[in-house]
């Protein structure tokens, strides 16, 4: 037996995650639809418009849709082996419900994969990510409503066959957990929060993870090559104090998360689910098909990491607004970004740990990352950058806890930093919020060149790459 451990595996896949709404723009060019993102402006979740507005960040975006082969080449400068992007579903079937799909939409993908390729860079695919399209959410209620599994089977089925052969890499629902807190962002629900019935919800959870098992499915079946995968928006769970209530109140934040990756690795509903709908009288609508549907499990867990939250069996101890963004309870022990999130390295070691113990599957990390407001600055050389050495020490310090799992054992297949240009911020969709290794010129007044500048973070990366892990 050998205690030699090769820290990052020599096929890791290193790279840069976005999504299509977040930074594409174009967001009614070439026969595209509009989807729930092009009625959200500034502000994040809502409230939404009746029609896209100037102040909506995302309608432009950061004009990747005609500017992608400059960035793709930027990303190829990095080393990156892979990059997570989305299909915008709209593009596809602009309104959702029809039958035949947009060739002009299916054209724009099949260049941007190409375009990858040509750099020998691996396309990792997100087949929805918070783009359900309007006229879904409106007309269907999103979600809730169990037709969406026959349109969301229709897209997959139609890009699964267009892109096999480019596409290796797919996952089904971003953060498909969202859904619970942020229904219409995430599952196109229209039904506003404050008048959904927990009934209604979790059937449009259940629906959801039903149409990921069929495009596991599907998309096995029509690419047998392929690896599909769920994605869950990943938080350890600490309790406030060594109460045994307060464990117990981590274990059941923690299940609400685990419920997701838990069908779709184990392909069946867990007891403590079918117990929590037990006692909140919540009886779920089952096609015929549905428990057969769902052994259909996922090749491996890619998960976003941010930060970790605390919990506590004592209400009063609960602060709106602070701690973390589904928690309410800061933990004394962490820094938080400029937007509030707590910075927690080591969470995403104990993340890495537990799924590992859990499934045993191989995790990818498609998403870690620090929003910050950078500032543009001219160097001595006279070029304009941003001296992010905070997102330096951010992904520094997180890469080397992924170090870490690795050397537990945990079998990562790679690490795509989140918004490795700078895009839209999902939550609060301004610009100001910056995640990139790239600057962008363009501002939330809708000010700016869209002009492209390299970061002091973007040659860190791209050591970190050429190294293989070995510069952290
Ligand atoms: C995740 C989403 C992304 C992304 C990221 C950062 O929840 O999957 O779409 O945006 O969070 O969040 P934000 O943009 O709100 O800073």
């Amino acid at each position: 037996m050998t205690l030699t451990v090769e820290q990052f595996p020599k096929d890791f896949l290193w790279g840069g995650a976005v999504a299509a709404n977040q930074l594409e723009g174009a967001y009614n060019a070439d026969g595209k639809g509009w989807s729930v993102q092009d009625v959200t402006p500034q502000g994040g979740f809502g409230p939404i418009t009746d029609e896209p507005t100037e102040d909506n960040m995302k309608l432009v975006g950061i004009d990747f849709y005609n500017r992608y082969k400059e960035d793709i080449k930027l990303f190829a400068e990095m080393g990156f082996k892979t990059f997570r992007t989305s299909i915008a579903w709209s593009r596809i079937f602009p309104n959702g419900d029809e039958v035949e799909p947009n060739e002009a939409g299916l054209k724009f993908y099949d260049d941007l994969f190409d375009e990858l390729l040509k750099y020998n860079i691996e396309p990792l695919v997100t087949l929805s990510h918070y783009e359900t399209p309007l006229h879904l959410a409106k007309e269907y209620d999103g979600w809730v409503n169990r037709k969406m599994i026959g349109f969301y089977e229709n897209y997959v089925r139609t890009v699964f066959t267009r892109y096999k052969g480019k596409v290796k890499y797919w996952l089904t629902f971003n953060e498909i957990n969202s859904i619970l807190h942020a229904p219409f962002m995430s599952g196109g629900i229209a039904t506003a929060p404050e008048k959904l019935t927990q009934k209604d919800l979790y059937q449009a959870v259940h629906h959801e993870l039903v149409a990921s098992a069929l495009a596991t499915k599907i998309g096995h079946e029509i690419m047998p090559e392929a690896q599909i995968g769920c994605m869950v928006l990943a938080m350890p769970t600490y309790p406030l104090t060594p109460n045994p209530d307060d464990v117990i109140a981590v274990m059941e934040a923690e299940r609400k998360n685990y419920f997701f990756s838990d069908v779709h690795v184990r392909g069946t509903y867990p007891g403590y689910m079918k117990r929590f709908f037990r006692e909140n009288a919540i009886e779920l609508d089952f096609g015929p098909e549905d428990e057969e549907l769902l052994t259909n499990t996922v090749d491996f867990i890619s998960f976003s990491y941010y930060m970790s939250s605390t919990e506590t069996a004592d209400e009063s101890k609960r602060e709106a607004g602070k701690g973390n963004i589904l928690g309410g309870i800061p933990n004394p022990y962490l820094e938080a970004s400029e937007w509030g999130w707590q910075i927690d390295p080591k969470g995403l070691r104990i993340v890495l740990n537990d799924f590992w113990d859990r499934y045993q599957k191989p995790l990818f990390i498609v998403e870690n990352g620090l929003g910050a407001n950078d500032e543009l600055i001219i160097d001595e050389n006279g070029n304009k950058t941003v001296n992010d050495d905070y997102r330096i020490d951010y992904l520094n310090d997180h890469l080397v806890q992924v170090g870490e799992a690795l050397k537990d054992g945990v079998e990562v297949m790679g690490y795509t930093t989140w918004g490795c240009i700078d895009l839209v911020s999902a939550s609060t969709a301004e610009l100001k919020k910056r995640y990139g290794f790239i600057y962008v010129d363009r501002h939330d007044d809708g000010t700016g060149t869209l002009e492209r500048y390299k970061k002091k973070s973007f040659s860190w990366y791209k050591e970190v790459i050429e190294t293989n892990g070995t510069s952290l």
